[in-house]
């Protein structure tokens, strides 16, 4: 308890110091997150890009009172900053290609003068706002949900989701062990490398709930003494002992890494966009649906009014009022379907919203792709027309059309299988591959072309600006 109240104190003393420039400039802090390959290093660059260059982007109404637009440094200096030239010029170069992976937090401020709107238009003059980006893993969100759990309730859930999706190979290491003997290091080592192992697996078949998050993306906890624990069944636990010790542990992870996570970034978000990739999970099959209806749910918990109650309090928590749910890579099909698609994904969010019994910030859902990579045309395959997209595949370098096979107009079609735990899709496969970005002419004042970003712009920015 003195260590919470300890927390909330010196973040007070922060918050008076970051607060000199906000009494006068206003900040929007927004948070972006997905699970990792979601699409949020590209979303983030294009965004920043449409909004200095706002040629592309008609659906954002604030567009028209920016004066301008420009990156400025982040008011937090210890988190590293998002690496928007080299990802712009990664996309946009003569020969494009996609950002490479990221592994943490990151941030980006990028400031807009502006007008004001409507009556006050000619009584105040031009205002600064502060956008503040922070990209950080979706594998990280779901943690939040082990603050409230002990070790042994965690420990079951685990061990049920492992069992779950077939990770038998830490089930052995298990039962190698006796959790009662004094600890030895070496031990406790294997069976933290062995669960991550299998946790990796869980996640390239499809499992989304996995925990704890950082044992997927450790950022810079890499090897930390923090990381080297694992679920154990419940049992006796003498002191010294293994089980004794991996408790320990687990409690050292919530309050060492949880919380500062939760307290630094999370806490202080006004706005959410969690990128979903919707098509990759359709093409995994219906379990890997199912695992991202139940995490949205998840999710959504994390960001319901009085979750964590003592703790929001404590941090002085804002509280997020919009949350956006974005099917990225949208692209990869013809915007013929692109209503089915949100469909399918507004269909997820209000099964999630239900079960998660949320009550919160307003929510909506959308398909975008960031960054578009594909042109669309019409095919004739065996005296059918079918409407396709065109690209350059990633995997050969080959200019492709690609007909991914139709969505179902019903999102229960969809829905219902992968809830009844159905193995494949009754009408076969989504076809669905990677392509490269495609080389741009850029036309002065023009951000890198996408879909639907201007849209999501509006939802997330435009009230506010
Ligand atoms: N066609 C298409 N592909 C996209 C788009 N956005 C992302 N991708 C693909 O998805 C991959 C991952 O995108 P990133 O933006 O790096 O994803 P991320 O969420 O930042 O991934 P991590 O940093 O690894 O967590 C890219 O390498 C592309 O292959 C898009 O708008 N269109
Ligand atoms: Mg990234």
């Amino acid at each position: 308890m003195i260590g919470r109240m300890a927390d909330a104190v010196t973040r007070g003393v922060g918050d008076l110091t970051a607060g000199v420039t906000e009494v006068f400039d206003p900040t929007l802090r927004l948070g972006v997150t997905g699970l990792s390959r979601a699409g949020k290093t590209v979303f983030i660059t294009s965004l920043v890009a449409n909004l200095i260059d706002r040629g592309r982007m008609p659906g954002f109404t604030a567009g028209s009172r920016i004066e301008t637009a420009f990156l400025q440094p982040q008011p937090d200096d210890t988190v590293p900053r998002f690496d928007y030239e080299n990802h712009l010029s990664a996309l946009t170069s003569r020969d494009p290609h996609w950002p490479e992976g990221t592994r943490a937090v990151s941030e980006l401020r990028l400031s807009f003068k502006v007008r004001p709107a409507g009556l006050l238009s000619g009584l105040r003059g031009v205002r600064t706002v502060h956008l503040d980006i922070v990209d950080y893993p979706g594998e990280w969100l779901l943690d939040l949900g082990l603050m409230e759990k002990t070790y042994d309730e965690w420990s079951e859930r685990a061990l049920a989701r492992l069992t779950s999706w077939n990770a038998s190979d830490y089930e052995a290491a298990m039962q190698a062990v006796d959790a009662t003997a004094p600890l030895d290091e070496p031990t406790a080592q294997k069976l933290a490398r062995s669960y991550t192992a299998a946790l990796h697996l869980a996640r390239d078949a499809g499992a989304y709930d996995l925990t704890p998050g950082r044992f997927l993306l450790p950022g810079d906890l890499e090897g930390s003494p923090a990381l080297t624990f694992a679920p154990l069944p419940p049992g006796e636990a003498p002191r010294g002992s293994l089980r004794r010790e991996m408790a320990r542990r687990f409690e050292a992870y919530k309050s060492q890494v949880v919380r500062p996570f939760f307290r630094d970034h999370f806490a202080r978000l006004d706005r959410q966009v969690v990128l979903l990739d919707v098509l990759g999970a359709l093409r995994r099959g219906p379990r890997a649906v199912e695992e991202m209806r139940a995490a949205m749910a998840d999710i959504l918990t994390a960001f319901r009014p009085g979750t964590l109650g003592w703790l929001m309090s404590l941090l002085g928590a804002r509280r997020v009022d919009r949350l956006l749910f974005a099917a990225t890579k949208a692209d990869h099909l013809h915007h013929g379907q692109h209503a089915r698609l949100t469909a399918l994904t507004e269909a997820l969010v209000r099964d999630a919203r239900s079960r998660a019994d949320f009550a919160g910030a307003r929510t909506r859902a959308m398909s975008i792709a960031a960054l578009r990579a594909t042109v669309e045309e019409t095919r004739e395959h065996q005296g059918v027309d079918l409407p396709v997209v065109r690209g350059r595949l990633l995997s050969t370098g080959r200019e492709a059309a690609l007909y991914p096979g139709e969505l179902p107009d019903d999102p229960s079609h969809i829905l219902n299988p992968a809830r009844q735990g159905a193995d494949a899709w009754l009408d076969g496969d989504y076809d669905l591959m990677d392509f490269a970005p495609a080389p741009l002419t850029l036309r002065p004042g023009e951000g890198p072309p996408h879909i639907r970003l201007d849209r999501a712009a509006e939802f997330l920015l435009a009230d506010r600006l």
